[in-house]
């Protein structure tokens, strides 16, 4: 039987449980508990801070684990990387007071900037020949210029709400990070097959995500037109509907796309529009 790492509380834990609870993945005794069975696949759900899910699962104490990206980088354990899967996603950048005159990546040169990711950093400087001094703090590290701890920091942004806040500057993007799925490294032939049909189940949850399915009827000479308008889709499903002078039409739109395209199929005589929430795309 598989066990899953997974946060136990912060950022990552409501995507994880909700991704698992769309894979028919369900805690039997919540996620208060360190170690819980769970329901809908034979799996033992196991609950860590984040930091120390790539160790466990690079040990064997899991098999497999959801985690930041960042955090397998900065670990630099031995675990298989799995999947993507596109929640988390956040970027390890480097800034600097707002108002400094940046001059490009040899600003840096003999600078203290103040992380929690020192080994990410020291590999990026290395990889661009820049001499810095990283200081490791454990928290709050964009306070650290304003309190003249370091000239610089990197760290995780998402918005970047948090540096306009403290008064600094996005200068470089060393990472582009999410959560990812990790295993064990050579795990035995009966825990690989449950891996996979996880990973199945995972990647028709992940497949749907920003996808909606819509359904409309229009007139049947209309129908060459709205096609036109879906284009690198595969093709629409067009469904005779009883009055021959009208046909229905299925297909998938992406969230971004979705609103522009209705008022496009409206225009082309698309009437009676369904916006359906797709739960899993089976492939
Ligand atoms: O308790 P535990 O050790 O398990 O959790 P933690 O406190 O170490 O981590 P947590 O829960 O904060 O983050 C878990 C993971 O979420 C990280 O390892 C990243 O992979 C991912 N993630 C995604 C983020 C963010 N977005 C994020 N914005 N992690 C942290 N932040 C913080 C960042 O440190 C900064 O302080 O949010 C701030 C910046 O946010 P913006 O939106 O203002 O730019
Ligand atoms: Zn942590």
């Amino acid at each position: 039987m598989l066990k899953i790492a997974i946060q136990a509380k912060g950022r990552l834990n409501e995507d994880t449980m909700r991704l698992l609870a769309d894979a028919g993945i369900r805690a039997s005794g919540g996620s208060r508990k360190l170690l819980t069975r769970a329901k809908g696949f034979p799996t033992d759900l196991l609950f860590l801070r984040d930091d120390d899910i790539p160790q466990a699962v690079a040990m064997g104490v899991a098999d497999i684990g959801v985690v930041g990206l960042n955090e397998v980088l900065e670990n630099d354990c031995r675990v298989e990387q799995v999947a993507r899967l596109g929640f988390g996603a956040c970027r390890l950048a480097l800034a600097i007071p707002k108002g400094t005159p940046y001059t490009g990546l040899g600003w840096f040169d003999g600078r203290r900037v103040a992380t929690s990711y020192p080994r990410i950093l020291a590999g990026f400087f290395d990889s661009h020949d820049i001499r810095a001094e990283i200081h490791e703090i454990a928290g709050s590290v964009e306070v650290a210029p304003a309190v003249g701890m370091a000239d610089a920091i990197f760290d995780i942004v998402s918005s970047g709400d948090t540096l306009v806040q403290n008064g600094l500057v996005e200068v470089e993007t060393a990472v582009s990070s999410e959560a990812v799925l990790i295993a064990t490294p050579g795990l035995p032939p009966d825990k690989r097959a449950e891996l996979d049909k996880l990973r199945f189940r995972f990647d028709s949850v992940t497949a749907s995500r920003g996808m909606k399915y819509v359904v409309m009827n229009l007139p049947r000479q209309a129908v060459e037109r709205a096609v036109a308008i879906l284009p690198g889709m595969k093709s629409p499903t067009v469904l005779p509907l009883a009055d021959p002078a009208w046909a229905a039409l299925h297909v998938v739109i992406r969230d971004d796309e979705l609103w522009e395209k209705i008022e496009q199929l409206k225009e082309a005589g698309a009437e009676d529009i369904l916006v359906v929430p797709l739960e899993n795309i089976i492939r």
